[in-house]
């Protein structure tokens, strides 16, 4: 098919292959992507900043509303900058393990372990505060409207935890509520809403992890086909 159209290209790199190499292409991600567990035990070992930075140019491939690509990733390593983070966290989850959570949340966590005591945002060589754009910012002052945010931020997020996954990695999707101290601490205009707070490195010698998070459902219990 040929095109007129100036905002249209060719579409480049497309690679089809058999359904043989399908099937085993896909099985393989999948056997791939489901060794990666959540981490909350981080050795204090630095990772290359190369690793950090391709990782994020998958983020950056996600698609997006409009393409308008409305993220910002803050890369944070600074010793100090890191201890402000664990201390603004660790400020909420005392709220919320004391008292803002409901019973019934509490008991969801419970198989998980966790307390309000966050040493992993010191420990892990890097963290990653991810923000989404609830608007731009346009050259004279005015808002531009995003669409789609969330999901937006949601897949882009999803490609940089495999990405990191992939280069060997371990990440932690960590959300003390609420996280407009981070806003703060990056350096980040009220027009963004922290997303996630992703935490990476190296596991510590001897990590463990819950072993409740290494139970997935079924397929038939999570899908129907129709
Ligand atoms: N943000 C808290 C609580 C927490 C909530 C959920 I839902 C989790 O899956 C894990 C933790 C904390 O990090 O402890």
């Amino acid at each position: 098919m040929t095109t007129q159209s100036p905002l249209m290209e060719k579409l480049p790199d497309y690679r089809r292959y058999s359904e043989a190499e399908m099937i085993a292409r896909a099985e393989s991600f999948y056997a791939e992507i489901r060794r990666r567990r959540t981490l909350r035990d981080f050795s204090d070992q630095p990772v290359p900043r190369e690793v950090i930075a391709a990782a994020l140019l998958a983020a950056g491939t996600a698609p997006s509303g409009a393409n308008q690509q409305p993220w910002h990733f803050c890369v944070i390593t600074d010793a100090e900058l890191k201890r402000s983070v664990r201390e603004g966290a660790e400020a909420e989850e005392r709220e919320f393990y004391n008292g803002r959570a409901s019973p019934e949340w509490l008991e969801a966590l419970a198989p998980l372990g966790t307390d309000a005591n966050k040493p992993f945002l010191e420990t892990a060589p890097v963290l990653i505060a991810i923000f989404a754009q609830r608007w731009g910012e346009l050259p004279d002052g005015g808002k531009r409207k995003h669409y789609y945010v969330p999901e937006s931020v949601g897949i882009a997020t999803g490609f940089l935890i495999a990405a990191l996954h992939h280069a060997g990695l371990a990440t932690l999707t960590h959300t003390p509520s609420p996280m407009n101290f981070l806003n703060k601490l990056c350096g980040r205009p009220e027009s963004e809403k922290p997303y996630i707070l992703l935490v990476v490195g190296y596991p510590a010698d001897g990590a463990e992890v819950p072993v409740h998070g290494g139970i997935k459902k079924p397929l038939e219990q999570f899908t129907s086909w129709k």
